[in-house]
């Protein structure tokens, strides 16, 4: 009898679980009115719509909300559930979160051979994140300039970085100076800089183009926004809310594709604004494109011995 009535109770403990619903709440490194946040509402929408009861995602807002580069802080601590950010971002909490600029297949791939199942386990140890998944692909970096160059040497140029660029625009002559995206603009104008490290879309969000004479071609690594979550609140969750949550996360990654005519778009949009695009031969395109590589492993096996060379492994075509 009392045998009975526990099974009934564990039966029925699933549902008591179900029946609770968690508020996840959500920061954005990046402002509201970027194509970054603007591509995440619908699924925002979309999890809010079927996870009533269950899950559900309260939207605090971009940097006005946080400085873009404490959003990681904030969920290792858990003063925030989930951020939407760049591991350029939280690379005071661990060297490795910089790596996933070095991804060079599609993030459903990174699923599937096991990357996702390393950068957590250096996500969870490391920095008490639970990574959930990516949400900008196929989109590489480049480099913007308001003085022209002839060849990839940086020499007597002052650049606008984030850890993404620093050790490749460094290794090419630059000098460099990190600042936040919400800054960029005034150093150009001011002319504290020649030039920025970013994304081939977005920079008419920051009306950059103003101040942007040339880009320059090849693009180098893989621009990189994910979701990541606390792992305490992670853990806390039941079965069936991370499922629903990974689903939506998944089905969202698997859209990225979507990037790719941003980015044609985006680079219509630069002509159309007068940016000169900078290109090299094919050799001298080369040796820039894997230079970027070669200096970024180097420094990240260099930092992280352990997990360096596996990530380089399981990130590289
Ligand atoms: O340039 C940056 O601020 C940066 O590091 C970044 C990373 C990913 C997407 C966009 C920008």
């Amino acid at each position: 009898m009392k045998k009975a009535i526990c099974i009934i109770l564990a039966a029925a403990a699933p549902a008591f679980a179900q029946g609770q619903e968690t508020v996840l709440r959500v920061v954005s490194a990046f402002a509201e009115n970027t194509t970054y946040v603007k591509n995440f509402e619908p699924f925002m929408k979309k999890l809010n719509a079927e996870g009533r009861g269950s899950i559900q995602i309260n939207f605090i807002g971009g940097p006005k909300a946080m400085p873009p580069f404490e959003v990681g802080n904030a969920v290792r601590t858990g003063v925030v559930d989930i951020g939407m950010t760049t591991g350029a971002f939280y690379t005071n909490i661990m060297p490795e979160a910089d790596a996933l600029k070095l991804t060079q297949i599609p993030a459903p791939e990174l699923r599937k051979n096991g990357a996702v199942d390393l950068i957590n386990r250096v996500w969870n140890e490391k920095a008490n994140m639970q990574y959930l998944g990516r949400v900008i692909d196929f989109t590489p970096f480049h480099l913007y300039l308001t003085k022209k160059i002839d060849k990839p040497d940086l020499t007597g140029l002052k650049l606008r970085i984030t850890p993404v660029y620093r050790d490749f625009f460094q290794a090419l002559g630059a000098t460099v100076m990190q600042t936040a995206p919400g800054e960029v603009y005034t150093a150009l104008e001011r002319g504290v800089v020649d030039g920025y490290g970013w994304p081939i879309n977005g920079i008419f969000d920051f009306n950059w183009h103003e101040k942007t004479k040339f880009r320059v071609d090849p693009g180098f690594y893989s621009a990189e926004v994910s979701l990541v979550m606390n792992l305490d609140k992670w853990k806390s969750l039941s079965q069936a809310q991370k499922d629903l949550l990974m689903r939506h996360v998944i089905a969202h990654e698997a859209a990225n594709d979507s990037w790719k005519k941003v980015n044609d778009d985006d680079i219509k949009r630069q002509a159309q604004a007068g940016i000169q695009v900078i290109t090299f031969d094919a050799a001298t395109a080369k040796q820039f494109h894997d230079k970027a590589y070669d200096v970024a492993w180097t420094n990240l096996i260099k930092a992280s011995p352990t997990y360096g060379p596996q990530m380089r492994k399981l990130f590289s075509r």
